[in-house]
């Protein structure tokens, strides 16, 4: 039950960080990732709160890569799991994906609490909580590089959103498809990601949700145009025009 009031005019953002502020008291959440909040909120302010045109065209391609993909693994840290765990477990089931924790601040407690959570909406098999199938990927410097052998290891897509940096151009050196959700469109991650959302996935995933069901329905063929039209130093350069062009509009009124 949300402590917010529905007439508060910052009602959905407060409804968000009451969402995290629990996670955090559930022991999902570290302290870290409410201060990354913070650092997405500021340029989900100048998004306006909304999903641009580039971003839906990301989301086309990223949902369009996951459905073709052999084996799609989405990575979920404690951010997103208090964040989106209804979505997750429903996009992953519309992907045929695989549901992976990986943290950046290793905890085997937290890992634990994560996949409860997420078993607790819906998940049925969530791997990278089980040391006997766990590996270590050299290229990646911080405990991130734990992964699950069923999981990011055979995959070749990967979703990584609200991420740290390092992984993305880490995990593409292996080979892998990158598809990062961050609202920061100038990150590391975003950069070296494939496909990058820059939006809230507060809003993406569900967006996510709607494209899966659409295009799940169309020819492989069809898919495949989808990602191999989008270009994605072109669409964080939207990302960034989109910004600026509201930022204009703002500093005139
Ligand atoms: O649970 P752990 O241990 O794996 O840690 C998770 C955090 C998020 C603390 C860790 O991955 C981290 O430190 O991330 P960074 O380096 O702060 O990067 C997170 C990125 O996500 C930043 O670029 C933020 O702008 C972005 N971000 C934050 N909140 C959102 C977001 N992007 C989309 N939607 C959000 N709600």
């Amino acid at each position: 039950m949300s402590r917010v009031t529905k007439t508060h005019p910052r009602a959905e953002s407060l409804r968000i960080r009451e969402r995290l502020v629990d996670g955090f008291k559930y022991g999902l959440v570290v302290p870290d990732g409410l201060t990354a909040h913070g650092r997405g909120e500021a340029f989900d302010y100048i998004l306006g709160e909304r999903t641009s045109k580039s971003a839906r065209k990301a989301i086309e391609a990223a949902v369009a890569e996951m459905l073709l993909a052999k084996h799609p693994v989405i990575s979920v840290n404690g951010n997103v799991a208090a964040l989106v765990p209804a979505e997750i477990v429903e996009l992953a089931k519309l992907v045929e994906a695989k549901i992976e924790v990986n943290l950046f601040h290793g905890s085997k407690k937290r890992e634990v609490a994560i996949a409860k959570y997420l078993r607790k909406h819906g998940a049925e098999e969530i791997l990278g909580v089980y040391f006997k199938f766990s590996t270590w990927i050299p290229e990646i410097n911080s405990n991130r590089r734990k992964v699950d052998r069923r999981g990011i290891v055979a995959s070749d897509v990967v979703l990584i959103p609200l991420e740290d940096g390092d992984r993305a151009d880490a995990l593409r050196r292996l080979g892998k498809r990158i598809i990062a959700i961050d609202l920061n469109p100038m990150s590391r991650t975003a950069r070296a990601a494939d496909i990058a959302i820059v939006d809230n996935i507060t809003r993406s995933l569900p967006l996510m949700i709607e494209t899966a069901k659409g295009l799940s329905q169309k020819p492989r063929e069809e898919l495949r145009k989808i990602s191999e039209k989008f270009d994605n130093r072109g669409n964080l350069k939207a990302s960034l025009r989109f910004m600026l062009e509201r930022l204009e509009n703002l500093s005139r009124e």
